[in-house]
């Protein structure tokens, strides 16, 4: 758990490279370099265009640590739904 909240961190914060929020560049290889398994169309600019303009709460054309978490967290979120799904199924 705390080694997860690290690299959700430091994957941030190494994307970023110094700026206070990703901009659609770094965005999209941070997207393309650490979530290519857990999401779909990772390999689609406009896609991943679309899932930045989504997050992107105070319409910057950034995302923010906040607006990350939120993506973070909507992953978590659909991880577990998938995982009840699973159970459920068993
Ligand atoms: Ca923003």
């Amino acid at each position: 758990m705390e080694s997860a909240i690290k690299t959700m961190v430091t994957t941030f914060l190494s994307s970023t490279k110094g700026k206070e929020s990703l901009d659609s560049q770094s965005f999209q290889k941070m997207i393309q370099n650490n979530l290519s398994g857990m999401m779909e169309d990772t390999d689609s600019k406009s896609a991943i265009k679309d899932m930045q303009q989504g997050l992107d709460d105070n319409s910057d054309g950034k995302v923010s640590f906040q607006e990350y978490l939120n993506l973070i967290g909507y992953l978590a979120n659909s991880l577990s739904q998938k995982k009840c799904e699973q159970n459920s199924d068993s």
